[in-house]
């Protein structure tokens, strides 16, 4: 059921090239997204963490600069990497805080911890623990979308690892067919915990798909900002004029273990070195000083404005109740 271009016209383009203030902005959500994520690491080894603990180090850029292409009415459905994408979707820090550290009024009443969560009122759907579960979801959400003509766009996320999973081949294929608005973005950060991509995949590019999807395929530098920005820009705007949906992969690193408990041992310790000179965060800061546009005035006045936030949400979150144990035999049935 393909829809007319006439009846999918933009609410408002995103803008084709960021001003400095975009630029800026999209700085200051990656450094907001690691700096919650040291807070996570530092709240896992205190032991208050409510069960395992991740982050996205390394993949700031690609969580950041995604979600950043994205209206206010767009849906989003990020992964365990992508707290950044959250953050620009407008969550906020309390509410990720309470989640994690499964207090009794969080999104899941503490039912669950990490980021597995949804927020309708911000079109967020996080993911469920099994990969790939979300992605067909996430197109009958686009199918839902385009059936009440909201002209929106649904954004989803998948790890290299994910990717082999049954339910990518299903959604792709489904939101291929019926030219849908939805963008997937495979995370390629070289790691499924300890499987190499060598061990999890025989293609040169897993964006090489996208030939047997017939829907445009992309692999992008995943630690660059502005990069990802234009490439989901783009995408984004085709699913929303009717073009159908687009696979970007974006090549990154995971930079810490799989989660908190994992030294990444299996790691070679020169790959890490290496990767860490493409560090999305100093990359771009430096592009930034060089151009003028970020100063020691201006970082000094964002690194108060990030602790303040994150000590505020953290101390709000601890200060919190955990749930009540009656609380458990709610929320299991509709009503
Ligand atoms: C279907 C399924 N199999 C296994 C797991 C356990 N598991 C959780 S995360 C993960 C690794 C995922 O790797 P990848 O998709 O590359 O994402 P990354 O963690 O590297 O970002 C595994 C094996 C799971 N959650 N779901
Ligand atoms: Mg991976």
């Amino acid at each position: 059921m393909p829809v007319s271009t006439e009846e999918l016209k933009p609410l408002r383009t995103t803008p084709p090239v960021l001003s400095n203030q975009n630029r800026v902005e999209l700085y200051y959500y990656m450094r907001l997204t690691r700096e919650c994520d040291n807070a996570i690491l530092r709240l896992y080894k205190q032991g208050k963490m409510v069960g395992g603990a991740y982050t996205g180090k390394g993949n700031e850029a690609t969580a950041v600069g995604s979600a950043f292409a994205l209206k206010k009415h767009d849906y989003i459905f990020p992964l365990h990497r992508d707290l950044g994408a959250h953050l620009v979707k407008g969550q906020s820090l309390r509410n990720i805080f309470l989640q994690l550290l499964g207090r009794g009024n969080s999104f899941t009443g503490g039912r669950d911890g990490t980021a597995h969560y949804a927020d309708p009122s911000l079109k967020i759907y996080g993911n469920v623990s099994h990969l790939a579960a979300m992605i067909p979801v996430a197109v009958g959400v686009a199918l839902a979308s385009r059936m009440r003509k909201e002209h929106a766009v649904v954004m989803s996320y998948i790890g290299d690892g994910g990717s082999s999973l049954g339910e990518f081949h299903e959604g792709m294929n489904m939101a291929a067919v019926m030219k849908l608005p939805f963008v997937l973005i495979i995370e390629n950060n070289q790691y499924a915990y300890s499987t190499p991509t060598s061990k999890q995949f025989a293609a040169q590019r897993l964006s090489d798909r996208a030939l047997g999807y017939g829907v445009p395929g992309i692999t992008i530098d995943g630690t660059d900002v502005v990069k990802v920005y234009e490439a989901c820009r783009k995408a984004v705007d085709r699913a929303r004029m009717g073009g159908g949906p687009s696979l970007i992969e974006t090549i990154t690193m995971r930079m810490h273990g799989h989660s908190a408990s994992d030294d990444a041992s299996y790691v070679p310790k020169r790959m890490v070195e290496d990767w860490e000179r493409k560090d999305p965060i100093s990359r771009f800061e430096k592009i930034l000083t060089n151009d003028r546009v970020l100063n020691e005035t201006v970082m000094l006045q964002m690194n108060k404005k990030i602790s303040a936030a994150i000590e505020d949400a953290v101390q709000f979150a601890l200060e919190s109740p955990y749930p009540q144990g009656g609380d458990g035999a709610g929320g299991v049935y509709s009503t």
